[in-house]
């Protein structure tokens, strides 16, 4: 018998060697230090051991020093040094990977001290929750250790039986045995062990980067809803109108006037919602401009606010669809940011920028002369949502979000349809987005069935800035009967309509048109939503009980 054997008399794998053991060390501390970020970011006042490693060592390093790195680093200070805890926990990591070959139970104590630190470094900080701070250490540690244990037992290969071939490093001269192991046994110099172990580290770098982000992107979304929850928006200069007391009608499924924040559409391109500091964020309004400038977030603030009630809309909107949503926004009307600046003669478009890279342009003259076409920070009453753009957004009534609804906005530039386009238009996207005329059927519902007798049916349409004169219903072929609609808002919103329906027993399909208020109705032809928004009557079929 070649291959040792364990005390009970089964067979022990090798050891493996020691720089494939540091590689495991590394892989089981990324894995620990990505576990106790992402429990940091899911426990309430969680902290990062990192950072709060780094923190002790800002505190503790000598005034001259710290003086003298940040002269050299600069703002860069800070991400210097969490790479520097990053880098001695990787060295620490590997120390203890190849302690961890012949002594394991003292590597897994070491795992444990070195935890131990980052909670300590944690609890020195007041903000820190104390046992959220004890229990990302420990599962950083348990993690830690457990992976240690699988990489090494994975390092080693599995356990020799007799006859196979051994592993590299015993024996590899020897000739693959014969018989009836003979076609698994992997040929001479394959080390066996090794495949599985590279997939092991592998999947434990992601698991450490994917914890370690998740982590920091919940506590960066915590943070910045704390502050965001603190705000309180300026009382507006120039508030919305009343709203008219006939503007909202009380039918049950009818959706309401004004879309509470939790339940208005999303649609943006960003993998996470960008999570952005009021405190540090900047708005730039530049490009063909005569003068430049830059607001902070109370600056923004600062300046006289109005209110207007607006209907955005998607672009992929189906008929029928629900990727359209009335707000009350609140913010700064963009013509009074241009007139700051001064647009120059030949600036066409303006162009939002995102801090996500996200781009949306339509012309100038459409921000220029109304008081409705916001930077607004303010949605319903409230800061705006994370989801809808915070701490900033544009809002430009009548064209669809994807040509002007910059969300979590950080620059306003002036510039030409030449030599600047929006996201979407190079992906398939009509240059010009004007909102279409749509209206909506919400009761009944689309397939449901409803008793026989007089039953509303009622829904929404939309045509920002041409308003809505007229709502017809048709029961299937028979004449466009005309639906009441509630009072308007303002022609940027959409309006509540409904038509008290005699039902007859028997399957019916109820179709909808508006007219907008320029007496143009609202076309049949059915368009698909790419490239410039869906046309079309929406149906419904719904049964009438018999
Ligand atoms: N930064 C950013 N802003 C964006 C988008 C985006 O993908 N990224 N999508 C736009 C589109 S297509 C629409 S319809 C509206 C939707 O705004 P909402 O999510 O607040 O309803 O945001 C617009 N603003
Ligand atoms: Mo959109």
């Amino acid at each position: 018998m070649t291959s040792a054997t364990t005390p009970s008399g089964a067979r022990r794998p090798p050891t493996p060697r020691r720089r494939v053991a540091a590689v495991a060390g590394v892989a089981a501390t990324a894995v620990a230090l990505g576990l106790a970020e992402l429990v940091a970011g899911l426990l309430p006042r969680g902290r990062s051991l990192v950072l709060a490693v780094g923190d002790v060592v800002v505190d503790r390093v000598p005034g001259w020093l710290e003086r003298a790195a940040i002269a050299v680093l600069g703002t860069a200070d800070k991400p210097v040094l969490v790479v520097g805890v990053l880098v001695v926990s990787a060295a620490v990591g590997a120390a203890l990977g190849v302690l961890a070959r012949r002594r394991f139970v003292l590597a897994a104590l070491g795992l444990t001290g070195f935890a131990v630190v980052g909670v300590v470094a944690a609890l020195a900080d007041e903000r820190t929750t104390p046992w959220v701070a004890v229990v990302c250490g420990l599962l950083g540690a348990v993690a830690g250790v457990a992976v240690l244990r699988v990489l090494l037992d994975a390092a080693a290969g599995p356990v020799p039986r007799a006859g196979s071939a051994p592993p590299r490093g015993v024996d590899a001269g020897s000739a693959p045995p014969r018989g009836v192991d003979a076609g698994s046994a992997p040929p001479r110099g394959v080390d066996v062990g090794r495949r599985p172990f590279l997939t092991l580290v592998a999947v434990a770098a992601v698991v450490a980067a994917s914890t370690a982000v998740a982590g920091r992107w919940l506590a960066a979304s915590d943070r910045v809803e704390r502050i965001r929850a603190a705000l309180r928006l300026p009382r507006p200069a120039r508030p919305a109108p009343p709203v008219p007391a006939g503007a909202a009608l009380a039918v049950p499924g009818l959706t309401p006037l004004f879309v509470p924040n939790d339940d208005f559409y999303r649609i943006d391109t960003a993998l996470t919602v960008p999570q952005v500091d009021p405190g540090t964020w900047m708005l730039e309004v530049r490009g063909m401009v005569d003068r430049p400038f830059s607001l902070s977030y109370d600056e923004l603030l600062a300046m006289p606010h109005v209110e207007a009630d607006v209907t955005l809309a998607c672009v992929s909107n189906e008929v029928g669809g629900g990727l359209v949503g009335n707000a009350r926004w609140q913010g700064v009307p963009l013509g009074a940011l241009l007139e700051r600046a001064g647009v120059r003669d030949g600036a066409t478009q303006l162009l939002g920028r995102s801090v996500d890279g996200f781009t949306a342009g339509f012309p100038v003259a459409l921000a220029l002369g109304t008081q409705d076409a916001l930077v607004a920070v303010g949605m319903n009453g409230e800061p705006l949502p994370a989801a809808h753009g915070f701490p900033a957004r544009l809002v430009v009534p009548g064209l669809y979000g994807y040509v002007s609804a910059t969300k979590w906005l950080s620059a306003i530039e002036l510039t030409t349809f030449e030599d600047e386009v929006g996201y979407w238009i190079p992906r398939g996207w009509a240059r010009d987005g004007p909102v279409k005329t749509q209206s909506r059927i919400d009761v009944p519902a689309a397939a449901s069935t409803v008793r026989p007798g007089v039953r509303p049916v009622a829904g929404v349409a939309w045509a920002p800035t041409r308003g809505i004169e007229r709502v017809e219903v048709r029961v299937d072929d028979g004449p466009w009967v005309e639906a009441r609609l509630a009072d308007s808002l303002d022609v940027d919103c959409w309006r509540q309509w409904v038509l008290e329906w005699d039902a007859a027993p028997g399957r019916h399909v109820l179709t909808v048109r508006a007219t907008d208020g320029t007496g143009e109705p609202q076309t049949d032809e059915r368009t698909p939503v790419a490239p410039d928004g869906a046309s079309g009557h929406h149906s419904v079929e719904v049964l009438v009980e018999g």
